[in-house]
């Protein structure tokens, strides 16, 4: 708090208590918004943005505008009812504005009547984002005026609140800059708001989100500009999420439920699935229109109700006999596109991330809602439930296959290798102990001898890769194992595959891929992280999927020697080299061409090396980035990959 001289006059003491409140936010950001790194700034804005988003699913806004400047400051608009301007009951003498840009409140709203909807992995309010500011503006236009008020250095009051002039329209607008002091970095992703916009529009009706950003060069006349609004809800979302896909029924099958308990809490969810051609299970899900990636008990319910109507309909239409046994979950799943949103008003939240849903009561409440409503669509669309039932049908038993196969694959190498099921080609590492242990998946024999010298014999193991992997997009897994280099990966990891891989299982810590710097090195590891996507998610969702990074050219200046990742980085190395001695620059032609010694230097010793690490942080993204991608036409992929060549992080996203 700054020194009682330089504060405002309009200083009382109950706001030096609430600016007390507002210091601990600025002393602990991490505990009112998770890091101070990218992902909580972008908190900031969604804090703001989740406001209006409230005021739109209470039916009051229709339109949000979020706009960035050149400056890093953020302005999020809405045509609600205008934040509250008038005395607050709780605060006397402060406006209602006021209060709720200064004093910290759990649940980001009081002094209203609704609860708090939208938000949810915090939800801590307005207020944070106003401790954590630079400086914010907020201007409202309520009760027939406009209003406006500014705060500085962390949510101190510049003013009061104050009257301007006369307006017949309604809203509220916060324009605010992140605290440099508080954040690693200020530069908002315009990539990552946009895709949470767009999910938002396809989960609330009636909402129109225009976001622009005015940071470019020559931007202040011609932003760059996109507008989110689904005039058919989820219906839309589904659509999307299967546009590179077939559909084998026509439908989008939607079904919703809500409840109102006696304590006034809340519930309502609404589901929105159709099944594609293909062999994955795509199922995304939301509470309070947040995306929760590590699923819950919301996607717990909306399974056993699937699995419950589905296998009832199975009886019904003869599909299953009455001497056979139910099909399970995953034959369901296969080839599924579905969404699942829940609105609750007390949603609790697990994990580190805070990404899973806990509520007990919603698996409950969800599995009977789906059962119901999922089982009337089937009873009133028979033919679409008799293709959706074929589908599953034959996911069933591709499954017995599969696990044929794999039995089969699994003695068989027993047979082919002195290690017990391990494939010929790998060359393994001798520490027994799995922590700390790598694999190298390595593209081409040759690059593969030079690894098996170049490695640390104890930690490091290489399984030389021929030729490009499959193409997995529209494989089952029974056929997938029928390609040589898949079923030696799948051995070599020993965590299984599928629906039956157990990630505890996998006998390394980590895996790294390693494919040349180039346009085909890069193909490889699309291709390579494809196969993970599809057969071996929990892998990357656990972290333990890398990327190693070797180096295009090496630099010597006499004796010393310096690698480079690409052109950028030459330049970087060469003009920033201080001494006299000339740059001899070599650029390798690909991996097999690099001795041991600077495979080890550049690329795998993890004293020198850096490796990027693949997660799947929009799990909604990254699955439609990877068929569009596969999905596409070899000319649309090849343009696609020339243009991202060298940017792993794509599939980081
Ligand atoms: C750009 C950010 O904050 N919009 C917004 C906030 C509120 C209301 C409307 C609102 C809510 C209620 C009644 C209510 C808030 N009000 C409060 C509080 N946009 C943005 N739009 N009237 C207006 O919930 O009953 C907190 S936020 F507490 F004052 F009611």
């Amino acid at each position: 708090m700054p020194p009682a001289k330089d504060r405002p006059k309009s200083y009382t003491e109950s706001d030096i208590r609430v600016l007390e409140g507002l210091d601990a936010v600025r002393q602990r950001p991490g505990m009112y918004i998770g890091s101070t790194g990218v992902d909580g700034l972008h908190h900031l804005v969604y804090e703001i943005v989740d406001n209006s988003v409230d005021e739109a699913l209470a039916g009051f806004a229709t339109r949000i505008e979020v706009e960035l400047y050149p400056d890093d400051s953020v302005l999020v608009a809405d045509n609600g009812r205008g934040i509250p301007v008038g005395e607050n009951a709780q605060y006397k003498g402060t406006s209602t504005v006021e209060v709720v840009l200064t004093k910290l409140h759990a649940g980001g709203k009081f002094g209203g009547g609704g609860y708090h909807v939208s938000g949810g992995l915090h939800g801590v309010g307005i207020s944070v984002v106003n401790a954590l500011s630079e400086w914010l503006n907020v201007e409202v236009r309520r009760d027939g005026f406009e209003w406006r008020q500014a705060f500085k250095d962390g949510g101190h009051p510049v003013g009061l609140l104050e009257k301007g002039s006369r307006t017949k329209s309604t809203g509220t607008l916060v324009h605010f800059r992140p605290d440099e002091a508080i954040f690693e970095t200020t530069e908002i992703s315009r990539k990552t708001l946009a895709e949470r916009f767009r999910e938002t529009s396809f989960l609330v009706p009636n909402l129109q989100i225009v976001f622009r950003d005015f940071r470019e060069e020559d931007a202040d006349t011609n932003p760059w500009e996109e507008t989110y609004a689904a005039k058919n809800g989820m219906v839309d979302f589904i659509a999307l999420l299967n546009s590179t896909r077939k559909p084998i029924h026509r439908h989008v099958i939607l079904c919703s439920s809500a409840r109102t308990s006696d304590d006034g809490s809340s519930m309502s969810v609404e589901v929105a699935a159709q099944w594609n051609e293909t062999f994955n299970d795509s199922v995304h899900s939301f509470v309070n229109v947040v995306n929760t990636k590590h699923g819950g008990t919301h996607e717990e319910g909306f399974r056993t109700g699937l699995t419950s109507s589905m296998n009832k309909a199975a009886r019904k239409y003869g599909v299953l006999k009455d001497s056979d046994e139910n099909f399970s979950g995953d034959d369901f799943r296969e080839g599924l596109t579905a969404v699942v949103s829940v609105m609750l008003s007390n949603p609790q939240f697990e994990g580190q991330t805070k990404a899973k849903l806990g509520n007990t009561e919603v698996k409950g409440f969800v599995r009977s809602a789906v059962a119901e409503g999922l089982g009337a669509w089937l009873d009133a669309h028979p033919a679409e439930t008799k293709a959706i039932l074929k589908k599953v049908k034959d996911a069933s038993q591709a499954r017995k296959a599969a696990k044929k196969a794999r039995d089969l694959a699994r003695r068989k190498s027993v047979l082919d290798s002195a290690d017990a099921g391990l494939p010929g080609k790998l060359v393994d590492c001798q520490s027994p102990d799995r922590a700390g242990t790598e694999l190298f998946l390595v593209e081409g024999d040759s690059a593969g001898g030079s690894a098996v010298n170049a490695r640390d014999r104890n930690t490091q193991a290489i399984l030389p890769l021929r030729g490009k992997p499959l193409n997995v997009e529209r494989t089952s897994v029974a056929k997938a194992l029928e390609n040589a280099e898949i079923a030696a990966i799948a051995a070599t990891l020993g965590c299984g595959i599928g629906s039956e891989i157990d990630a505890s299982e996998m006998r390394y810590g980590r895996i790294v891929i390693l494919s040349d710097a180039d346009v085909d090195g890069s193909h490889i590891r699309t291709l390579l992280l494809t196969v993970f996507m599809r057969f071996f998610r929990p892998l990357l969702d656990e972290g333990h999927v890398y990327v190693a990074q070797p180096p295009l050219y090496q630099v010597r200046f006499g004796s010393e020697k310096v690698y480079a990742r690409d052109d950028a980085e030459l330049e970087a190395v060469v003009a920033g080299h201080k001494g006299n001695a000339k740059a001899v620059v070599s650029r390798f032609k690909g991996l097999g061409e690099m001795s041991s010694e600077q495979l080890w230097e550049s690329t795998m010793n993890p004293a020198t090396r850096s490796l990027v690490r693949i997660t799947v942080e929009e799990a909604a993204l990254a699955d439609e980035v990877v068929s569009k991608l596969m999905g596409a036409s070899v000319e649309a992929r090849k343009d696609w990959i020339s243009e991202n060549a060298g940017d792993v992080r794509f599939l980081d996203i």
